[in-house]
């Protein structure tokens, strides 16, 4: 990968600041360190994933506007790598630094019901919804079109399953009524999908946008377990997801990646999910593309021309290693020595000091170079079975 660019030049003494220092921070952290481009992060503690690499820490924790304060002073521009953030709180700083993407931009994206009304503002297809009030409120000929199951989802902090209720008749309807804030949730249509699937991409101040292949994810108790690129999609998918993607970043002059979840099946494409930030989905993009999504957003950062991109291989296969119960036969040091010996592993190990069931602890890219879309899927089963051998999904040991 090239590392010249036309970086500007800075008046402060870091050209990228992050709020916050999980494994998303560490990678973006590694993209910069080959572009020769210097980074300070603000978070929580030492042993966060990417204090151990970044140039300059911040030690406090990422919602404290102490600490934004203070990596402001330090950066050019700030970046974050979750939504986790209280944009209110940021305004104060807009004159004193640029945040990529910008707050007006991310604003509709943090929460559940800013980013539904912000799809239905566009027409964007994504399954229907409603508010818990409005559901109480509804008629009874309306209710109707509500059947069981429903899925309810909370209004903040969703991830990786997290804040997601399946509820499947009146009782459990009740029961979770009687549990839950009411305008903590809310209410979406239960969607039989066939598969899905998630595109990233990125736009830059100019507006030029660049997409990575659109991937399949494979989930695990709605945990992403592994991913598949590209997916096996059709040309007029691709188009009409990739005119969704333009649709979001250009009416919101969103600068920086972003990353969109789709369910495909009998009800055509629906927006899951928009993540204003790099994306588990796009790590593969890291061996098996020219530059990665992490090197998008660093280049759009750091004022360097977005690379065009391009796959380096056919294929790939990303696979999480989710923690496993504290009381799995193999030690951490044993399975990552095992996962090494595996053929063409690329392993990403996050360095989180604790390994709790269902975390993110790391995770594993297989470049494949099968010619078409069958033999690659067999092939990425294969592998996983091999990784699987030696780290199970925390959900299938389970049974
Ligand atoms: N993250 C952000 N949004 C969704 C995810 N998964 C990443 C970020 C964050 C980290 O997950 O990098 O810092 C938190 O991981 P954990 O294991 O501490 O919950």
């Amino acid at each position: 990968m090239s590392i010249s660019g036309n970086i500007n030049n800075y008046s402060k003494p870091y050209p990228i600041g992050i709020i916050g220092g999980g494994q998303l921070a560490l990678m973006l952290v590694e993209a910069a360190k080959e572009r020769d481009v210097k980074v300070c992060i603000q978070t929580k503690s030492s042993d966060d994933p990417a204090a151990l690499k970044a140039d300059k820490v911040i030690h406090a924790d990422p919602l404290q506007i102490k600490g934004n304060k203070t990596l402001i002073k330090n950066c050019e521009k700030v970046i974050f790598e979750n939504e986790w953030v209280k944009i209110e709180k940021l305004k104060q700083f807009c004159s004193e630094v640029s945040f990529i993407p910008n707050l007006d931009a991310l604003n509709p994206l943090v929460d559940r019901i800013s980013q539904k009304r912000f799809i239905d503002k566009l027409n964007l297809p994504s399954p229907k919804w409603l508010s818990i009030s409005d559901y109480a409120n509804l008629a009874a000929e309306d209710l109707k079109a509500w059947k069981f199951p429903i899925m309810a989802k909370s209004f903040k902090g969703g991830y990786d399953g997290k804040g997601n209720k399946k509820i499947s008749c009146k009782e459990e309807l009740d029961d979770f009524l009687s549990l839950n804030k009411s305008e903590e949730w809310i209410f979406e249509e239960w969607i039989d999908y066939e598969k899905e699937i998630a595109l990233i991409g990125s736009r830059d101040k100019d507006g030029v946008v660049r997409v990575f292949p659109i991937v399949e994810t494979f989930q695990s108790n709605n945990v992403c377990h592994w991913v598949l690129s590209p997916a096996e999609t059709s040309y007029e998918i691709d188009l009409f997801a990739y005119n969704i993607f333009s649709s979001i970043v250009n009416d919101l002059n969103y600068v920086g990646v972003l990353g969109i979840e789709f369910f495909f099946g009998k009800s055509g494409l629906l927006i899951n999910e928009i993540a204003p930030r790099t994306h588990n989905s796009g790590h593969f993009s890291i061996e098996a593309c020219n530059s990665s999504q992490f090197d998008q957003q660093i280049c759009i950062s750091a004022g360097i021309k977005t690379p065009d991109i391009n796959m380096n291989s056919k294929g790939a296969l990303m696979i999480n290693l989710l923690g496993l119960r504290k009381n799995h036969s193999l030690k951490i040091q044993d399975r990552i020595d095992l996962l090494s010996n595996i053929n063409g592993a690329n392993i990403h190990w996050y360095g989180k000091s604790k390994e709790t069931f269902g975390r993110k602890m790391g995770h594993i890219t297989f470049l494949l170079n099968e010619n078409n879309h069958e033999k690659r899927y067999e092939k990425a089963l294969s592998l996983k079975k091999e990784v699987n051998h030696v780290w199970p999904s925390p959900y299938d040991s389970k049974k």
